[in-house]
């Protein structure tokens, strides 16, 4: 099976449907040009004299690196992109209370860089999923994606049943496209980086959003502290985690954690439950007059 190319005008519930029937979907060009060429400016001035690797899962001959939001203004709008943000929310959304960031991470796999081992990106997520969804990455192409360097290898359809490691030959489909261009996949989805023998680097960057009630993998909070999340959009924030998730997961002091990006005193806060408005009202009949004049 091909991985299914969709161009940017294809709807969310489009792409929706196409990554539960196959697990990934190449939306084309979905960054312009001249807003990637700005990305790729920013996260090269850092990523070249970054080292490769020292690690067989991550690669000798690759270049990581994270804090993206930090490093990379543009990459905000793509980040934030209605369309991915809208595919993350029909996906993730209804086993959360708001999704986030899992890792931001530019990968440059160098020549002679061999294929990389078959794995799912949620495995770091040790439980039965029982088909549900934990996470979900857009690798937004940096250069175009060719066979030869490296293009993100996928098993379509794999986001079902046991894992494959050795999956045969005409089963692993090349994520081939256009610098803008971005591979969505779901963290369920047999993948890997694919063995560079072009002669010339391959750039690509994954954003990766999960569940709001995991670990992200990435520290988002050591990728861009306080003081930098107080200059950023509310969106860029609630998706790097300054910001409840209810009931009660995320707070500093008792409180929404997007207090720190305000101004004021911290070490002395009142401490505020923060439910769903069912519960908090379920919470509040409970100690309603009715309930407890039975004295
Ligand atoms: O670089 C790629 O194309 C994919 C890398 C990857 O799958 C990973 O590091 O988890
Ligand atoms: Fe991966």
């Amino acid at each position: 099976m091909t991985i299914q190319h969709l161009s940017e005008q294809a709807s969310v519930t489009e792409l929706v449907s196409v990554l539960q029937e196959d697990g990934c979907v190449v939306v084309e060009d979905l960054f312009s040009r001249k807003k990637i060429d700005t990305v790729v400016r920013e996260v090269d001035a850092y990523l070249s004299p970054t080292p490769c690797g020292e690690a067989d899962f991550f690669g000798h001959k690759t270049k990581r690196m994270g804090a993206i939001v930090r490093k990379s203004p543009a990459s905000h709008d793509l980040i934030t992109h209605p369309k991915i943000l809208g595919i993350m929310n029909a996906i993730l959304g209804p086993s959360c209370d708001r999704i986030q960031l899992n890792l931001t991470q530019a990968i440059r796999i160098q020549s002679d860089e061999r294929q990389q081992i078959f794995h799912r990106d949620d495995e770091f997520y040790p439980v039965d999923k029982h088909g549900a969804q934990f996470m979900i990455n857009a690798m937004w192409a940096l250069d175009d994606f060719t066979v030869e360097n490296g293009a993100t290898r996928i098993v379509v359809g794999s986001h079902r049943g046991e894992i494959n490691r050795e999956p045969a030959e005409e089963d692993i489909e090349a994520a081939v496209m256009s610098r803008g261009s971005a591979l969505i996949y779901l963290g369920s989805a047999v993948h890997c980086g694919g063995p560079n023998v072009s002669g010339t680097p391959r750039t690509g960057m994954v954003i990766s959003y999960c569940l709001g009630w995991l670990r992200q993998a990435e520290n988002q909070y050591l990728a861009v502290p306080p003081e930098i999340a107080k200059t950023l959009p509310s969106t860029l924030c609630d998706l790097l985690g300054y910001t409840i998730h209810r009931p009660n997961l995320g707070w500093y002091e008792g409180q929404d954690p997007s207090v720190v990006l305000k101004d004021g005193r911290l070490d002395m806060l009142a401490a505020r439950d923060y439910f769903a408005p069912e519960v908090a009202a379920a919470i509040r009949d409970h100690y309603a007059p009715a309930a407890v004049s039975i004295r």
